[in-house]
């Protein structure tokens, strides 16, 4: 392959619901391109997106995918992603290297939730954004109701290059509004023949063209004043505009195919590398010492690695982007991250698993290397004496998890790299060793995301793994002052061991005065705070602990024994072994014994006496709360919520926001596992949230009680 410059290349991203035609979309651009003789086809699994096993047996796209063809002296970087929002993380890093955003919408189905959550990503991203109405063959397709929720749901941006001729099942010409002429495909697709617009049409045709017209020379000031002139603009001067527009994301040309039967997808193209925007035409990406990187070849050379696939026979493949200069084969780079020299061994530019060596690719092209030490998505690799990097890829919080064991005990340490492996290829797998719930939890974006990961380790590490329900990661907590003393004596033969302790507890109030004096039972117990440590917990929350020892009965080298036992049980704390927090102690007397008292002694003493004190301070479970947004069709919206009142969810508020009804509320954690697969349930998949961590809240009684049962009998079995 040639090297293509700068200005002839342009970075795609396809986005859309799943179902939407991209993996068949792209197939077509290949095949326009020359890269491919014949398409393949979803349903044959043979298309050249979607390679692996995974994506054959589901019939839809699993990862992203890179691919590239060439058309009319330029080269199209195409970056096919899944649209099931499980799959959100290679949406996201696509989005990243890519300069303009193509989101195929389903003639048939019109906005659906895919379109609207990946809409809210190129916001966010602020990405050039094109739209394609596809699958206009379909019987049910309504073009005119797509475009009409469109206009209402994403604004007047959204302006028509081309309407359908003959839609449905015998669809076969569009008519395009820059080039004012019709294209009539064959029965069998590919290249139209180019006709006049017939009468029937030329007025809409007018009108349209107009509409445009006016859209592009919004955009800048000298075509303003020549469509004043001219009250037109030529096509050249319509191309400017649009491109203008399309940077500054105020235009969002809308365009019509059927990728099923190659239709209209060679027009598209053309526009793209036409009307796109080059990686240089797009504002420069700002590094993060906060320098502009312009995208120029002769700067230093400068890449960024957004993805990272792990591939049998070839180990680890890094997709990278050319930021800025020109990465040649053989050159030696410097890891900003790891601060390694990798030497690029080899170039390639990749079409899904077929990959062609290159020797060079300039700034702002798209290829991929083989065989780095230590390189991973997000690392930057620079011409040496440069350190530049560039933000880490945002991806979206967890909002699903599983906690996760393999069936056979030999397996765990391979179970761990195998996940440590699935993390690299896709980060929103995340792993978590719970020291806390003692579980090993994965976090992903739904059942589905982390039910393929399972596919992975039974096909491929051949690892039999459980899903287990995940712990609830509660606090433990008081609500009023108690008091205890506790003695431990074991003097029977050997060395013996003494200890005892008396301590007062209350629950920590953030700016409370030091204790001077209890009410215990009844009685004033005056303390003297001698010594005063506060500790905050690892786990939130803190401790405070009072030495009030007078008179020397318990000697200050047993303290530290006491703290040791306090720490023991505020990390297993006394009612359901989780973490305790927000506790004030006070050691105020005890008693030794010359000869038998030592450490663990004061460590049993310590602890034992906190464990008795803590059951008789109205002791409390504290359960995670989180926040949750949920967008939902209105129609559902009743089902949704009886749903959250069932799972002791609070609403917080409700908003209408485009289309879709926004609930916000505060859900506990334990009510939220498998949440992700209930609402698509109650809502058809037409729904979406997102949910992060709140605060703590005390549980209610009633199921205090239950997870005291359930921690008593789960210590009886052990
Ligand atoms: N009738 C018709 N069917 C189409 C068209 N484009 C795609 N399809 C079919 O729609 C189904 C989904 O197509 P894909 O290309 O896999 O859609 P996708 O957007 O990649 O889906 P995900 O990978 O799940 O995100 C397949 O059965 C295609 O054959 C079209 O233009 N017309
Ligand atoms: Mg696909």
């Amino acid at each position: 392959m040639k090297t293509y410059q700068t200005d002839q290349i342009r970075n795609i991203s396809l986005l859309g619901n799943s179902g939407s035609g991209k993996t068949t979309f792209a197939e077509c651009m290949l095949l326009n391109g020359g890269v491919i003789e014949r398409r393949g086809s979803v349903e044959n699994k043979n298309t050249v997106s979607d390679y692996n096993a995974i994506e054959h047996e589901n019939e839809n796209s699993i990862y992203s995918t890179i691919l590239y063809t060439e058309f009319k002296g330029k080269k199209i970087n195409i970056l096919d992603t899944p649209g099931l929002d499980d799959f959100v993380g290679g949406i996201i890093s696509s989005l990243n290297p890519s300069d303009t955003a193509m989101m195929l919408i389903n003639a048939s189905n019109g906005i659906e939730v895919g379109t609207e959550i990946q809409f809210r990503h190129t916001e966010t991203f602020n990405k050039s954004l094109v739209f394609v109405i596809n699958g206009l063959d379909s019987e049910k397709s309504n073009f005119d109701k797509t475009v009409e929720l469109m206009k209402e749901r994403f604004g007047s941006n959204v302006v028509l290059v081309q309407f359908p001729v003959n839609e449905g099942t015998s669809f076969n010409a569009i008519i395009d509004v820059i080039t004012m002429k019709m294209y009539k495909f064959p029965p069998a697709g590919g290249n139209p023949e180019i006709l006049d617009i017939p009468a029937e049409y030329q007025e809409r045709s007018e009108e349209l063209h107009n509409e445009l017209v006016e859209k592009a020379a919004e955009n800048d000031d000298s075509l303003m004043e020549l469509f004043f002139e001219n009250e037109s603009l030529t096509e050249d001067e319509m191309r400017k505009g649009i491109k203008l527009g399309l940077i500054e994301r105020g235009i969002f040309p809308l365009f019509c195919t059927s990728a099923k039967n190659n239709m209209g997808i060679a027009r598209v193209m053309e526009f793209i590398v036409n009307a796109a925007p080059a990686p240089n035409e797009i504002p420069s990406p700002i590094n993060t010492k906060g320098d502009e990187v312009v995208c120029d070849t002769s700067g230093k050379t400068s890449l960024f690695v957004f993805k990272t696939s792990i591939e049998e026979h070839i180990g680890e493949v890094n997709y990278f982007k050319v930021m800025s200069g020109e990465v040649r084969e053989g050159m030696d780079l410097i890891n900003s991250t790891t601060s390694n020299k990798e030497r690029i061994s080899q170039i390639f530019v990749s079409a899904g698993k077929k990959r062609e060596k290159v020797n060079k690719l300039v700034a702002g092209d798209i290829g991929a290397t083989v065989k780095l030490k230590a390189t991973k998505t997000d690392h930057t690799l620079n011409a040496p004496g440069q350190d530049w990097s560039y933000e880490p890829i945002k991806f979206p919080e967890p909002k699903f998890r599983t906690a996760i064991k393999a069936l056979s005990e030999s397996d765990d340490e391979k179970l761990g790299e195998a996940m440590s492996r699935m993390h690299v290829e896709d980060p929103t797998i995340i792993i978590e060793y719970s020291k806390e719930l003692k579980q090993i939890i994965i976090h992903g974006q739904g059942e589905y995301h982390l039910n393929i990961l399972k596919w992975h380790l039974d096909n491929e590490f051949k690892i039999e793994v459980e899903f287990l329900a995940p712990k609830i990661p509660y606090r433990e907590t008081i609500t009023k002052i108690a008091q205890a003393d506790y003695r431990h004596k074991k003097q029977s033969g050997g060395s013996g061991q003494f200890g005892e302790v008396h301590m007062i507890i209350e629950p920590y109030i953030e700016n409370a005065p030091d204790p001077v004096k209890y009410k215990v039972k009844g009685k004033e117990l005056k303390v003297n705070v001698r010594n005063k440590d506060v500790y905050d917990m690892p786990w939130g929350g803190k401790l405070v602990f009072y030495n009030c020892i007078v008179g020397g009965s318990i000697d200050a080298r047993f303290l530290p024994a006491i703290m040791k036992g306090l720490m023991e049980k505020m990390e297993e704390g006394p009612l359901t072994g989780s973490y305790a927090r927000d506790i004030k102690v006070a050691v105020y007397d005890g008693k030794m014994h010359p000869v038998d008292s030592n450490e663990i002694s004061f460590k049993l003493a310590g602890r034992n006496a906190f464990s008795m004190a803590f059951k008789e301070a109205g002791p409390k479970i504290m359960e995670p709360i989180y926040e949750v947004e949920i967008l939902v069709p209105s129609d559902r919206m009743g089902d949704v919520m009886s749903d959250l009142q069932g799972r002791r969810g609070i609403v917080l508020g409700m908003s209408s926001e485009k289309g879709f009804e926004k609930i916000s509320a505060k859900v506990p954690l334990a009510e939220m596992n498998k949440y992700s697969t209930s609402l698509s349930s109650l809502t058809n998949g037409r729904a979406m949230y997102s949910m992060k961590f709140s605060e703590y809240a005390q549980v209610p009684g009633d199921l205090q009680l239950e997870l005291l049962k359930a921690y008593e009998e789960e210590q009886n079995k052990e």
